[in-house]
């Protein structure tokens, strides 16, 4: 009878502390970014696109205005589709993330179109980039890879 009633406890006990970790994740008050990669330089070109996801796990609408980074003269975000059998890809002046969702920007899909760079960048380097939201900036880095 005893463990019974402490089993009853523990079950009606656990819904609670999820409720707790909900509301701890939704309060956070900035966009988390988690940083992807950027593709090297190809020789003689001075763009090269770069990867990441944003999750907003605020209670609101996020907005993505702007991207930018000391070492490239302009970051537009870029999204891809196949049309035809080729691959498109055109400019999307601002980007909202839904409240508690993620947005992905991989390859063959949305990417950062990075652009006007002022240096060549090879595998192993690391670049800041500060992705401008509605009220905030988040900078991350982005590592060189293949
Ligand atoms: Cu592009």
């Amino acid at each position: 009878m005893k463990a019974m009633m402490l089993l009853g406890y523990a079950v009606m006990s656990l819904p609670l502390f999820s409720v707790q970790a909900v509301r701890a994740a939704t309060q956070s008050p900035r966009p988390v970014v988690e940083p992807g990669f950027v593709r090297p330089s190809m020789a003689g070109m001075d763009m090269t696109a770069g990867y990441l996801t944003i999750t907003n796990s605020t209670r609101a609408v996020l907005r993505l205005t702007g991207v930018s980074s000391p070492v490239a003269a302009k970051i537009e975000i870029h999204d891809s589709r196949l049309e035809n059998g080729i691959v498109r890809m055109r400019e999307v002046d601002s980007f909202e993330i839904p409240a508690g969702d993620a947005v992905k920007f991989e390859p063959k899909s949305r990417h950062l179109m990075i652009m006007g760079l002022k240096k060549e960048l090879k595998v192993g380097d690391t670049i800041e980039v500060d992705l401008h939201f509605d009220k905030t900036v988040v900078k991350t880095e982005l590592p060189v890879k293949d």
